[in-house]
This record gives C-alpha cells, sequence and structure tokens, in this order.
C-alpha cells in the first residue's frame, strides 16, 4: 500500500499529567503516515485525486492546539480519529507523538507514543415488520448515518421476505448495509441498541414482530464470541432474508470462520433447499 507521511510536525501545546504541563506548555512533534492509493494522484498529476498533506498538518496542528489531554496516549488517539474522518479514503493511518522536553528528568532523547488505527469494515443486515416498514428501514440507515463515526457505504435493495422461525407474524421488509465506522464491535452495538430504541422497538415475543431489528453480520475479519456478541452472525448462512441482500453489495465477502463467500453461502443454502423439496 502506497503511503504519503508527514515527519514531526512542531506543534506548542499544553498536553500534560502535571499541572506546570498545562500552564507553561511545550513541544509535541506529530507524525503520520497515511496509508492511500497514490496511483490516481500519480497518473493524473491533480491535487484533488489525492490527499492533501498541506490540509492534514493542518488538522494535526489545530487539534494538537485545540485541547489539552493529560495523556500523549489520548492525544495520539484524538488525532488518528480526526484524521480518518477528515479522510474516509484513507484505509489506516500511524500515528506517533513526541514529547521531547517531557519533565522526566533524566537526559533522554525523546518519549514517543505510536498507535495504527483503521476504519472498520462492517456488514449489517436490517429489517422490519411493523408499521411503515420502508420508512423504519430508512430512519435506521439516517440514524447510522447521523454518528458522526459512521459512514453508510453502501446499501442494498429493499427485498419483502416470509418470516422465519415465528412464522405467525406480518412479512417483514429486509436489506443489507456496508458501513465504515470507528467503533469497535462493542460500541456498535451500543449505537445499534439506541437505533433500536429511538425507533420503539419492544422486545415482546422472542423473533417475533419488531419495527426495527439491525444486526451486526461481519466486522472486518473478527472473531468474537463474548456475552454481549457473537461475530460472525451466528445464524447468518442459514437465513435467505441475510444472504440475498447482502450478495447484492458484498458477493465476495468471506466468512471468517465457514471460510465462504457469501455468493457461496446463498448457493448453497438454495441449493440444499431446492433438494429438500425435490
Ligand atoms: N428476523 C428474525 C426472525 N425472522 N424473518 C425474516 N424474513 N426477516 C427477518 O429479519 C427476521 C425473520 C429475527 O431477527
Ligand atoms: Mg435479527
Ligand atoms: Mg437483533
Amino acid at each position: 500500500m502506497d503511503k504519503i507521511c508527514i515527519k514531526r510536525l512542531e506543534v506548542f501545546a499544553r498536553h500534560g499529567a502535571l499541572p506546570e504541563e498545562n500552564v507553561l506548555g511545550q513541544k509535541f512533534l506529530i507524525s503520520a503516515t497515511l496509508y492511500c492509493s497514490t496511483r490516481k494522484a500519480g497518473l493524473s498529476d491533480e491535487l484533488g485525486d489525492s490527499v492533501n498533506y498541506a490540509e492534514v498538518s493542518r488538522i494535526i496542528k489545530e487539534s494538537t492546539e485545540g485541547h489539552m489531554f493529560k495523556l500523549i496516549e489520548r492525544l495520539a488517539e484524538y488525532l488518528a480519529g480526526k484524521v480518518l474522518l477528515a479522510y474516509p479514503q484513507l484505509e489506516k493511518v500511524d500515528i506517533e507523538v513526541e514529547k521531547p522536553w517531557a519533565p522526566v528528568l533524566l537526559p533522554l532523547e525523546t518519549v514517543s507514543v505510536k498507535i495504527t488505527r483503521a476504519w472498520n469494515r462492517v456488514y449489517l443486515s436490517i429489517g422490519s415488520n411493523l408499521g411503515e416498514k420502508e420508512e423504519n428501514l430508512c430512519q435506521a440507515i439516517r440514524l447510522l448515518e447521523e454518528d458522526t463515526e459512521t459512514l453508510v457505504v453502501r446499501q442494498s435493495s429493499f427485498i419483502e421476505t416470509e418470516p422465519v422461525g415465528y412464522t405467525e407474524q406480518d412479512k417483514f421488509l429486509n436489506a443489507a448495509l456496508e458501513i465504515q465506522t470507528l467503533r469497535s464491535p462493542e460500541q456498535l452495538l451500543d449505537l445499534i441498541g439506541t437505533i433500536e430504541q429511538t425507533l420503539k422497538r419492544e422486545r415482546l415475543v422472542h423473533w417475533g414482530p419488531r419495527t426495527i431489528d439491525l444486526d451486526i453480520l461481519l466486522f472486518n475479519d473478527e472473531i468474537i464470541q463474548s456475552d454481549r456478541l457473537t461475530i460472525p452472525h451466528i445464524e447468518m448462512a442459514n437465513r435467505m432474508f441475510v444472504l440475498e441482500p447482502l450478495c447484492e453489495i458484498a458477493p465476495y465477502a468471506v466468512h471468517p470462520v465457514l471460510h465462504k463467500t457469501v455468493l457461496e453461502m446463498r448457493n448453497v443454502f438454495q441449493s440444499l433447499h431446492t433438494n429438500l423439496r425435490k
């Protein structure tokens, strides 16, 4: 992957755990490595086809001056978020914050924190079978987009599906979404919970009617099993209402446990069910 590098941008600011640091201020040196393809700009010679390092430097300087954190860990984290949010086309960023005048009272050259942060690529399933179904899906998508750390990158068409599981209920409208987010899986689950609450989802019958249901299908290629989360979604390979719309936007996304693409999973599911009927 190509990189654009900013080395040791000098910024005077007041970050520090000691009160005197917050008063006197000191020098910080910030380095950033931006991972993005430079191929397009390399051919076109147009700044608009690349990430402007002057603009990124300004964002780093203003963000560093505009806050007062105790820890350089916090400053590095904050800067990584600022840069990724300003440039969704970046895949990831390395940020190093050096504090050469840190009050260590020993003859060291510098101290620093160096981190790498990346966008998470996530696939979600959404469904509704209560009230204005289409409006519910649109509203959920809007609420995802309103989150400052999340972008909706792709959405499938909305498809009408027969209820699976508890069948004495209305048909569903289902869709799949690709998002990129700076949120961790847990933080994304919190956001989804808030959106479900905002759209007045009430959990009355397990697998029963719902104004909105949002499920995390895939989170990068991570495998997670905790009290709150199972990723990939445990049932995704067995649900046509998930595979069909997902296949529309991400046929070659790979299930990290089954090692199958979405397209393969859909075809396997389809042939199984056709054979059953034979
Ligand atoms: N969601 C369920 C249970 N059954 N059936 C369809 N067709 N679509 C759904 O989204 C759905 C379901 C539990 O989340
Ligand atoms: Mg569900
Ligand atoms: Mg759910």
